[in-house]
């Protein structure tokens, strides 16, 4: 047994499925994840979108404690399914850490412990980044049309899905954890900027579409994977990351349109959503940043209700903060 695994960087293993190593087939593949984490969200999304979850079962890890700063003893399960709502225990090996199962791959593995970790029961790997291009095509020879006809790298919107990813990996998904995580006042200068100047940017490009997608009418993974980070934004990323030049609420108009009419409209986003346990995971893990462990009970609600179906009527914002516009001027459209 081996796993297929996850991180983005050298320390994992890597696989596609389908491949003649790993085929399309249900029950072989179990999913490791924390509903807090950003990245796993993305492959849980997919899972919810692609009607996986009886093909690819699951098991949650506990938003916190996280581990020290090499991520030891890191991520664990409850003793229970009832300890910690919506966490689970390991349901394949009754494992109580994350970690466990990396070294059940490879007694010799030297990485990090991270969520989304693949596990293939009969051999094994992948990673997160490529899951969210390859895992929702991954089973379309054993879904049933109507979900396999769902595809979120559509062959006429690749170009502008390659244009845009780059950036908003950087400046969005991977930015706000830049800005947060600044050991400085000139990193942290340096670092919120760019992820204001990519929201004004798409702020733009999702009124210039017409919405209710990032590039109009279908979804796409650009979706996916700012949903992951714009569903935490206000939530967390403004005060624990210190992203404050603006909330999505107040300052985005069209970004916050796009993002209730996901939360509101797409089941899958919805589902695969857990605000206990992304509040309670940046907050009470995150020692050197709010070292009293206190999750602020806003804001409320998480979400706003009432998605404007008329894209036209919705005013056009962003951050009016100099160096974000000359930030913004600075990205390259579509
Ligand atoms: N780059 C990886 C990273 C995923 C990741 O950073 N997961 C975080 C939680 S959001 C984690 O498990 N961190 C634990 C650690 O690195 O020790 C990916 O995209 O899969």
């Amino acid at each position: 047994m081996t796993a297929i695994h996850t991180p983005s960087t050298n320390d994992g293993w890597h696989g596609t499925i389908p491949s003649p190593q790993f085929p399309a087939e249900k029950g072989r593949y179990h999913l490791y994840i924390g509903l807090f984490c950003p990245f796993a969200h993305r492959a849980n999304f997919i899972r919810h979108l692609k009607g996986l979850t009886d093909i690819i079962s699951i098991s949650i890890v506990k938003p916190y404690p996280k581990g020290d700063e090499n991520g030891w003893p890191g991520w664990r399960f409850p003793a229970s399914d009832d300890e910690y709502p919506g966490a689970t225990v390991d349901h394949l090996f009754g494992e109580d850490y994350l970690h466990k199962i990396y070294f059940r791959a490879d007694p010799e593995y030297k990485g990090r412990y991270s969520v989304p970790l693949l596990w293939d029961k009969k051999a094994g790997v992948a990673e997160s980044a490529e899951l969210l291009r390859w895992l929702p095509t991954a089973f379309n020879e054993i879904l049933p049309q109507n979900v396999a006809s769902i595809d979120l790298y559509p062959e006429h919107l690749r170009d502008t899905i390659d244009a845009i990813t780059p950036w908003m990996q950087s400046h969005v998904n991977a930015g706000v954890y830049k800005a947060g995580f600044a050991a400085t006042q000139e990193d942290y200068d340096e670092n919120v900027i760019p992820v204001f100047g990519a929201l004004n940017k798409l702020e733009r490009i999702i009124a210039a579409n017409g919405g209710p997608f990032v590039l109009g009418e279908t979804m796409t993974e650009l979706d996916i994977r700012l949903y992951a980070t714009l569903i935490r934004f206000d939530t967390v990323y403004v005060q624990h990351f210190k992203c404050n030049l603006g909330t999505i609420r107040h300052d985005y108009p069209v970004l916050n349109n796009w993002l209730k009419g996901m939360f509101w409209d797409v089941e899958a986003a919805r589902n695969s959503t857990d605000f206990r346990h992304i509040k309670e995971n940046y907050t009470k893990s995150h020692g050197d940043i709010n070292p009293k462990a206190i999750t602020p009970m806003g804001p409320f609600p998480d979400v706003e209700e009432g998605v404007e179906r008329d894209w036209k009527k919705l005013r056009i914002g962003g951050v009016k903060h100099p160096a974000v516009l000359e930030y913004e001027g600075k990205i390259p459209s579509p």
